[in-house]
């Protein structure tokens, strides 16, 4: 049942926080291709991929940021479309993509992948077999036209685009689904709390809020001495909204990221009692390259791991779970086919 106060909190919440500048021309996109694809009965995923900033100026030079390089995103999007999804990646803008993200964001060069052979550029011999598995689905899925990239960088550019998005894929019922891999603030600085320029290290030189209404707010950042004081606010617990209203039928799975091992699966559970929504994949950051666990109503708690001869070394010298080109492995991958 919608909850009055959550609702609340997302008027309040989107009646402060202006839109992105190109949100308009992303809803065009999304509307085309989820338009397109229900027509064709097609199973469509949102994927949400990467971590979300909060700005602490309006003209910002400064902003909190997370770990988050959208490795699970990215992974998971591919093997979505593996499984025949049309998918729509919502990602932190510069951060992993699918396919792509085989020869990005490596401590080494994609231009190492290849080598001058009389006049002209070639991969390189021992690259051929995996890159032609990579162009090969590459080339698939761009045919088909199954894969619409749209881009964030703040917490609130995300919700918009989420809930925009969420509000689209409705009509489509149980056949839409939403995969939360995005690393989502828990907190942030309201608009009408924002100074506008850099902060200054000298309070002498601090800012003041003048809303139009003549109403004083107490900046959320501030300089008392030689301190910067940050005060954030709650972000408003958009999954409820996104079970409840945006996409109600829909099928809805988050994840949970902790650090602590003694409270992943209780918070997980803690989600799934709260929202009533599909499945919650708990991981922990130390850890969350070969083993997630699965916490739903249906299956109760199901750890899945990667085996330890299986964790494949990225180029970043990380053991991976996902991005592994090894198929035995990719059959641990975190993405569940919907049957
Ligand atoms: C995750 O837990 C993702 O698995 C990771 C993936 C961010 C850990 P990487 O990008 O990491 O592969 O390096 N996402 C966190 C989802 C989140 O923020 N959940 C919120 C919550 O639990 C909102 S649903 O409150």
């Amino acid at each position: 049942m919608a909850d009055p106060s959550s609702q609340q909190d997302e008027r309040d919440y989107f009646a402060n926080e202006p839109p992105p500048k190109d949100l308009q021309a992303n809803v065009t996109l999304a509307r085309e291709f989820i338009d397109r694809h229900g027509a064709a009965c097609r199973r469509l995923v949102l994927v949400t991929s990467g971590g979300t900033t909060v700005p602490l100026e309006a003209q910002t030079v400064r902003y909190i940021d997370n770990f988050s390089a959208g490795t699970r995103g990215a992974t998971s999007a591919e093997f979505f479309l593996r499984q025949g999804y049309a998918v729509i990646f919502l990602h932190r803008q510069y951060s992993l993509l699918p396919y792509s993200r085989h020869y990005s964001h490596n401590t080494r060069s994609f231009l190492d992948f290849m080598r001058e052979e009389d006049g002209r550029v070639v991969v390189d011999e021992q690259h051929q077999a995996n890159m032609l598995d990579v162009l090969r689905q590459y080339t698939h899925v761009k045919r088909d036209g199954r894969l619409l990239i749209l881009s964030f960088v703040t917490i609130t550019e995300y919700l918009w685009a989420l809930r925009e998005v969420a509000q689209l894929m409705r009509p489509l019922g149980p056949r839409a689904m939403f995969y939360l891999a995005a690393a989502v603030s828990d907190f942030f600085v309201p608009r009408d709390r924002m100074v506008e320029h850099k902060i200054q290290s000298n309070d002498e030189f601090s800012q003041s809020l003048e809303p139009a209404d003549g109403t004083v707010l107490p900046p959320a950042t501030r300089t008392e001495g030689r301190k910067l004081v940050i005060d954030l606010e709650p972000v408003p617990k958009f999954l409820k909204q996104l079970v409840d209203g945006w996409a109600p039928d829909g099928i809805i799975v988050s994840f949970k990221l902790e650090t602590d091992p003694s409270i992943l699966v209780k918070k997980a559970r803690y989600a799934l009692d709260k929202y009533s929504h599909h499945l919650v994949i708990g991981n922990l950051l130390s850890t969350r390259k070969w083993e997630v666990v699965f916490v739903s109503r249906l299956d109760g708690e199901k750890w899945i791991r990667v085996p330890e001869h299986r964790r494949t070394k990225s180029f970043s010298g990380v053991p991976s779970l996902v991005g592994s080109a090894d198929p035995a492995a990719k059959q641990h991958q975190s993405a569940p086919s919907q049957s």
